[in-house]
């Protein structure tokens, strides 16, 4: 048996000799994840292209329920929320992870046509999706006045500071606040309130608990569309890093724990492997079935929600939820 992590690599892998420019964060990021145990990867690194159009699909899925859901959410109480954001002044609407902005068009439209004196700052670490609803925007809501940012999260605040004097309402919908790993919620949430004054407000989607099942099987749809978008990973790797993992020999496995709320997915080989990173010069071994945890995503109670706000410095001002009660979009005030 060999347990390989590591380990200086003598001969380059021809197939992927070409790759020379890497990205030394994700490089990085890559390695710590890898020789560490139990393994891990950030899920940050799922958004490539086709990890992006695979989300996409996934967002459609008869199972994955939290979009279809935050949408009729937005699209039901869109008058009541924009109300909400307090209407008789200027204020910088910012979206933390902008993405299509297909839900939050549903806002945009309603707040145009309340007259709101605004404008949209759409944030997203991809340029080119940035790109993309910029020139959707001046198509449809050619009324609109927008500036967006390409970059992180963090980047995007400390820009904000200096670039957006005012009133500030923080969009960040879709419950990406459920993917961060330990309390990333929290951290994320307490960075945010740093930046913002006492006039200013943050509405926040939630993914509720609900049956387990219901949960369990959004993460694991029939047609294997969120096995691909977790495999997309590997393929990633093979590409910007010269790795050659057989996507044949990795699979899928994702399960919630309902005590803890969160659902966890992993890649896990099925057979004992060393895979090689060309580009880095390193090789890694893996057990037969052991695995690679990719994603946390977790799920909230209420009362979770309002002391997580509570400890950020955040009051939570209104829950936004629909008839099941899976979803909650919640606008928060800071204290
Ligand atoms: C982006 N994020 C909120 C999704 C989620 O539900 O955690 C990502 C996802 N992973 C698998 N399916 C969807």
């Amino acid at each position: 048996m060999e347990f390989i992590t590591n380990a200086p690599q003598t001969n380059a892998n021809v197939e992927n000799e070409g790759v020379k420019n890497y990205d030394p964060e994700l490089a990085r990021d890559v390695l710590a994840g890898l020789t560490q145990t139990p393994k891990s990867l950030s899920s940050k690194y799922f958004y490539d292209g086709a990890g992006s159009k695979l989300f996409q699909q996934i967002m459609e899925l008869p199972e994955y329920y939290p979009t279809r859901t935050e949408f009729k959410i937005l699209e039901e109480q869109q008058a009541e929320i924009a109300g909400f954001f307090g209407l008789t002044d200027f204020f910088h609407l910012v979206e933390l992870g902008a993405g299509d902005g297909l839900k939050t068009k549903i806002l945009l439209r309603q707040l145009l046509h309340m007259k709101a004196d605004f404008e949209y700052v759409p944030v997203d670490i991809s340029g080119d999706i940035l790109k993309q609803l910029e020139s959707s925007l001046q198509t449809e809501l050619p009324a609109l006045r927008t500036e967006s940012f390409a970059g992180d999260y963090f980047k995007a605040l400390h820009w904000l500071q200096h670039n957006k004097e005012g009133r500030k309402v923080v969009l960040f919908l879709g419950s990406n606040i459920g993917n961060f790993e330990d309390n990333g919620d929290l951290e994320f949430l307490q960075e945010i309130r740093k930046y913002l004054k006492p006039e200013d407000k943050v509405l926040v989607g939630f993914d509720l608990r609900k049956d387990p099942r219901t949960i369990r099987q959004a993460y694991d749809d029939a047609a294997g569309v969120t096995a691909a978008f977790n495999l997309n990973l590997l393929k990633r790797l093979n590409r910007e890093l010269g790795a050659d993992f057989n996507l044949k020999q990795f699979e899928h496995f994702t399960d919630y724990d309902p005590l803890e709320g969160v659902v966890k997915s992993y890649l896990v080989s099925k057979k004992q492997q060393t895979v090689t990173f060309s580009a880095l010069n390193h090789r890694v071994s893996f057990a037969a079935w052991e695995a690679i945890h990719t994603e946390n995503s977790h799920k909230y109670t209420p009362a979770q929600i309002e002391e997580l706000g509570k400890k950020a410095g955040l009051k939570s001002e209104q829950f936004f939820t629909d008839e099941k009660h899976y979803f909650a979009d919640v606008l928060f005030r800071v204290m």
